[in-house]
């Protein structure tokens, strides 16, 4: 099938907050520089909630969201070279081409070469979408869109990981995990022995006997508080934690996140995505005084060379995946699967497609 249409089934997000509906999509052949991508498992992440929702800014429709998935790689564009059709691959939304200002900055792990096109819900290379039904275009998702049963993506935003690793389960190396390890390990390098707060416990802990298995000492729920949780927990703390992490997008709780650090080092990270139109804010004595506001996407791993890294670390039992998971559903449940994410019934929900 290589170089021709593939037609194969996708959820499609026509509008926001209205069910993904099932069809029959065209799937084009890569271009120069792209891959096609048999998406085989995607998870479920609640930033897809949140462009779905119509929140986003940048989203766009109709489109075909999903951004945490593992597969096999199709068939190969012009000039592709790091990967061949067979290989074992997770699409990457945050891309690494190792040449662009960013990418050679060796201080970030955010990549310029083709963020401006999945922010548009097309490809570089002509500034179309690859995927269409019955002629018409449907945009693509965060240079991803794994909700479909191929996909196409840019050379540059696919890992090649071991083909001995489960998919079912290393999915999940596609965002929530990585993003997770990668705040304590790389944005606030967290030292053994700290104090740590998380806002959020969703995929990372929704029911207290998980979080557990996960290391979390102690629950505060605000609501058995009259006074400001950032309050409550200073006094808990002898003067504040260590680090905070906000997992939510949710600008009140990121305020707090950041106001119950320790005066003089506390630091506090953003991972929760927030809506259009919301602003943080805080008294800037509160940085004044040595607290440290700071963000990440994807836990500030570099894609496509930590991934296969992260693969490996799971094959060798060094890192979690498996508990993550709660709920396995089949891509024509995906309704469903997002109806589970907002009771907060499960925590990672891969689906079969
Ligand atoms: P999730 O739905 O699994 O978890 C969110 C959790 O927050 C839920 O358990 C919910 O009950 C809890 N929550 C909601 N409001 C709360 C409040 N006021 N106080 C305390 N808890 C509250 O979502 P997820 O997939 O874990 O994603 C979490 C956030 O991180 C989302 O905003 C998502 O878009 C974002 N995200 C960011 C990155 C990144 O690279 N920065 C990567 C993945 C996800
Ligand atoms: N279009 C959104 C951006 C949302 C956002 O910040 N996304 C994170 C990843 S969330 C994964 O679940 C990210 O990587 N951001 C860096 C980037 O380049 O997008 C909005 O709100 O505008
Ligand atoms: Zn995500």
């Amino acid at each position: 099938t290589a170089g021709e249409v593939i037609t194969c089934k996708a959820a499609v997000a026509y509008e926001p907050n209205k069910p993904l509906v099932i069809e029959d999509v065209q799937v084009a052949p890569p271009q120069a520089g792209e891959v096609r991508v048999k998406i085989l498992f995607t998870a479920l992440c609640h930033t897809d909630a949140y462009t779905w929702s119509g929140k986003d800014p940048e989203g766009l429709f109709p489109c075909i969201l999903g951004h945490e998935a593992a597969g096999i790689v199709e068939s190969v564009g012009e000039g592709v070279t790091e990967v061949q059709p067979g290989d074992h691959v997770i699409p990457c939304y945050q891309a690494e081409c190792k040449e662009c200002k960013f990418c050679k900055s060796g201080k970030t792990n955010l990549c310029g070469k083709v963020r401006m096109a999945t922010g548009a819900g097309i490809m570089m290379n002509d500034r179309k979408s690859r995927f269409s039904i019955n002629g018409k275009p449907i945009y693509h998702f965060m240079g991803t869109s794994t909700f479909s049963q191929y996909t196409v993506v840019h050379d540059v935003s696919v890992a090649k990981v071991d083909p001995q690793a489960p998919l079912d389960k290393v999915c999940l190396l596609g965002c929530g995990v990585p993003t997770g390890l990668g705040a304590v390990w790389n944005t606030a390098k967290v030292e053994p022995g700290a104090i740590v707060a998380i806002f959020g416990l969703g995929t990372v802990g929704l029911a207290f006997d998980i979080a557990k298995n996960f290391g979390v000492t102690e629950f505060v729920n605000p609501k058995d508080y009259d006074k400001p949780i950032q309050q409550v927990l200073v006094d808990l703390t002898d003067g504040g934690v260590d680090y905070s992490f906000e997992c939510i997008g949710n600008v009140s709780v990121m305020r707090a996140a950041l106001e119950c650090c320790h005066k003089g080092w506390g630091t506090s990270v953003i991972i929760g995505v927030a809506a259009s139109g919301q602003e943080i804010s805080t008294r800037p004595f509160q940085l004044v005084t040595g607290r440290v506001w700071k963000g990440t996407a994807f836990g500030g791993f570099k894609s496509r060379s930590q991934v296969p890294w992260l693969v490996d670390k799971y094959m060798k039992k060094e890192i979690k995946i498996d508990e993550y998971i709660t709920h396995n559903l089949t891509l024509g449940e995906i309704n469903k699967a997002f109806d589970l994410m907002h009771e907060g019934g499960c925590l990672r929900c891969v689906l079969k497609m």
